[in-house]
């Protein structure tokens, strides 16, 4: 057949959010650090992402995955997330995909690999053919309790932290974490933002804080909290968010209200949950470890032929 190119994918989901696995026709972006890949990629290649992710061959939630070739000579490979919107540093629950993805394909054995990210190494280690932990990058508390003034909410009150992407947290959410009020929780994560961006509220280094996420007390008995987070390109997690949980955990370890090694159960808005705990690292840096279930649930080929103007997914300029 000819007028067309194919994208081998496999879509899994890990405890509800979607990771899809691109397995063949990636474009060419050359070798070295994946950080520098990624600018690759972002830079002369962004139809890609965007072909991937955006209707009508994909859709918002969706967080993908392209394997690369890893500069670090102890990695089984790199990889770079992206979603709807952009790139993420890190993305916890789409480690978890491609781990249960690639046992899936035959093409790693149950054990711990270490994948080569743009923020860093990690490690991933599957336990069964679903059960997976990963060993995150170090993780921080940059801001605590920062005040901004939100609107339709008023002051909000959360601390900035990194677990792999930004984050801003707050404790008490200002809707309850039902899925019946998902739209009012976007909404209002969505005016947090905002504000945020106009108060000049950054990571370090000025980064964006592109996700924001709401606490809650936990529906199950053995849980220790519910969550919601915001995703950057406007979607909700489904699950407990492995970055987000990462940095939850060290708000929790610099407010010393979690020893290393005791165990956090993370609860999503759809009631799956992770469970976390920690090591310490130098200063005041903690190194995560997330443990949740991924599932591969379809295969298959992204077709885009020359005629289609959108070949590139809606919000992309038609051709
Ligand atoms: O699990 O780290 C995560 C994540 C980030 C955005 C969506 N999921």
């Amino acid at each position: 057949m000819h007028g067309h190119s194919a994208i081998r994918f496999v879509d899994s989901h890990t405890e509800g959010e979607p990771t899809r696995v691109i397995l063949e026709g990636g474009p060419d972006i050359g070798s070295g650090p994946v950080k520098g890949q990624l600018a690759r990629l972002r830079d002369e290649a962004d139809e890609f992402r965007r072909t991937v992710i955006n209707e009508p061959r994909g859709w918002d939630a969706v967080v993908g995955a392209l394997l690369c070739a890893p500069s670090d000579a102890t990695c089984a490979a790199g990889v770079i997330f992206f979603n709807n919107t952009g790139y993420l540093g890190m993305c916890g629950h789409g480690a978890i995909g491609v781990a249960v993805t690639l046992h899936y394909l035959g093409r790693c054995e149950l054990g711990v690999q270490r994948l080569e990210t743009p923020v860093g190494v990690i490690e991933v280690d599957l336990l069964t053919p679903h059960e997976v932990s990963i060993n995150n990058v170090a993780s921080y508390r940059h801001r605590a309790s920062v005040s901004v003034d939100v609107d339709g909410l008023g002051t909000v009150t959360g601390d900035v932290a990194w677990g792999g992407n930004w984050f801003f947290l707050v404790d008490s959410s200002p809707a309850p974490l039902d899925i019946e009020a998902v739209d009012e929780l976007v909404a209002a994560a969505g005016c947090v933002r905002a504000a945020l961006r106009r108060s000049g509220v950054t990571g370090a280094d000025g980064a964006e804080i592109d996700h924001i996420e709401f606490f809650g007390p936990p529906r199950s008995a053995d849980a220790d909290s519910r969550n919601f987070v915001l995703c950057p390109g406007g979607a909700y997690d489904r699950s407990p968010c492995g970055t987000g949980t990462s940095a939850k955990l060290a708000c929790l370890a610099a407010d010393g209200k979690l020893r290393p090694g005791e165990t956090w159960i993370q609860e999503s808005m759809i009631g799956s949950r992770f469970q976390a705990s920690y090591r310490p690292s130098d200063g005041d840096q903690i190194f995560p470890k997330i443990t949740g279930r991924g599932y591969v649930c379809s295969e298959g080929k992204l077709i885009q032929q020359a005629a289609d103007p959108f070949k590139h997914g809606i919000g992309s300029k038609p051709s």
